[in-house]
């Protein structure tokens, strides 16, 4: 609609949907953020922005050093590395790039200097816990929910030990190694005072259950999460979908949780790259389709990695009311694809879904991941009220409010108490 031929009415539902979607709190379902309660695992500040694994991928595009003299350099250096080849000697068009000056600018630095040295001593002046609170703010997040692993060894003795909870996180059980290595797996369970052994007789399958629920106890998880490797099949005789099959599944129908499947990440196709290293395939939904047809009982969460996926996965979720679709993940969280695909997502599904999360790792990431995100969302909920109005159907301010805040966490929530 352009704003010159707009008529009264519909600059009225622009003003209107702007305004409340966005007010409208998000819940973040998916970051890779923590508690503050873990200290050396917050990641925040100008050098956590700037090597951000999406940005080392997009800095060795141009920048011809050997990858072994890239990594032991220290984060600072990086970081000066990264802002030279992707903020001074090309221009920072791409979406990482365009995000940290989108984060700089809502923090109310400016970004035409190009000054790094100055953009670090603001950040050195700033007290954490100060600086968490106003990206929150700024982002209009109300609370987070993190990825935590059990196989992590720098966070599981913080959980071990306990801490006083911030209301402000909340936990996801995370459990790739069990699914996708559980050879090397099953060994740390038996360390762990667990009788696993690598074959998955009667008694391992019970100990995993044990595993599985003294976790989401101490965790309070909100639901389990697995990424998959495209070509993942269940059912089927490997590991990974015997566990699923026989553990996971029985713990989260027992402990009413959603379990979270993101399929599609091809790890390490580049392992020079380390964490900036892994990479997207076509999956085969079927293997989702049969989860949600085999077990009605229990309650899926999806993403997927690939964008030729994102069809398919749209017309399960109008197929299968146990699944709940959401965000668009890593290589799609870019404005065009996250048009396309909370567009077609509207179109098929109405609201019964969660078009984002922000996978942030970096505190400060939430301002744009979530500013980016929301100006999309509000476009796409703008069109499709103007279609209604086209009919005679006018949306009231109530129930705009209502459907944002569907969107932003509330279907979510809807889903995780059925
Ligand atoms: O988006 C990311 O930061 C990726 O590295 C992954 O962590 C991905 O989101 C995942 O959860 O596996
Ligand atoms: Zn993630």
């Amino acid at each position: 609609m352009k704003p010159a031929s707009a008529t009264p009415a519909q600059k009225k539902l622009a003003a209107q949907v702007e305004k409340i979607v966005g007010a409208t709190p998000v819940t973040d379902i998916h970051t890779h953020l923590y508690d503050p309660a873990f200290r050396n695992l917050l990641a925040w500040g100008i050098d956590d922005l700037l090597t951000y694994h999406y940005l080392v991928a997009e800095s060795f595009r141009h920048c011809t050093m050997p990858y072994e003299k890239f990594w032991v350099l220290p984060k600072a250096r990086q970081a000066e590395l990264i802002w030279q080849e992707l903020f001074i000697e090309n221009s920072p068009i791409s979406e990482s790039c365009r995000g940290v000056l989108t984060t700089l600018q809502a923090l109310g630095l400016d970004v035409k200097k190009r000054d790094l040295p100055a953009l670090r001593a603001w950040f050195a002046r700033q007290k954490p816990d100060e600086h968490a609170a106003r990206c929150l703010e700024l982002a209009g997040v109300a609370s987070i929910c993190m990825t935590n692993s059990p196989f992590d060894d720098l966070e599981r003795p913080l959980w071990e030990r306990g801490f006083r909870r911030d209301k402000h996180f909340t936990a996801a059980l995370r459990v790739d190694p069990l699914l996708v290595a559980w050879p090397e797996a099953a060994p740390r369970l038996a360390k762990w005072g667990y009788a696993t052994t690598p074959a998955l007789n009667q008694k391992t399958i019970s100990e995993v259950r044990r595993f599985l629920a003294d976790w989401t106890r101490r965790i309070q998880a909100r639901y389990l999460m697995v990424s998959l490797p495209p070509h993942f099949q269940y059912p089927g005789p490997d590991d990974g979908a015997q566990l699923i099959e026989r553990a996971v599944l029985p713990h989260c129908r027992e402990f009413n949780l959603p379990f979270a499947v993101m399929p599609g990440v091809k790890r390490a196709v580049n392992p020079q790259l380390q964490m900036a290293g892994d990479g997207v395939g076509l999956s085969n939904l079927t293997t989702l389709q049969n989860l949600c047809a085999a077990n009605p009982e229990n309650k899926f969460l999806a993403t997927v990695l690939a964008r030729e996926n994102q069809h398919e996965l749209c017309v399960l979720a109008r197929k299968f009311r146990n699944l709940h679709i959401f965000g668009c993940w890593w290589f799609l969280n870019v404005p065009s694809l996250i048009d396309e695909t909370t567009r077609m997502r509207v179109e098929l599904l109405g609201l019964s879904f969660t078009p984002q999360h922000s996978d942030a790792r970096v505190f400060d990431q939430l301002i744009y991941k979530w500013r980016h995100s929301r100006r999309v969302i509000t476009d796409v909920l703008l069109e499709k009220y103007s279609d209604l109005a086209a009919t005679g159907w006018t949306v009231t301010p109530a129930e705009i409010g209502r459907d944002a805040r569907h969107l932003f966490g509330g279907a979510f929530e809807e889903f995780c108490r059925r």
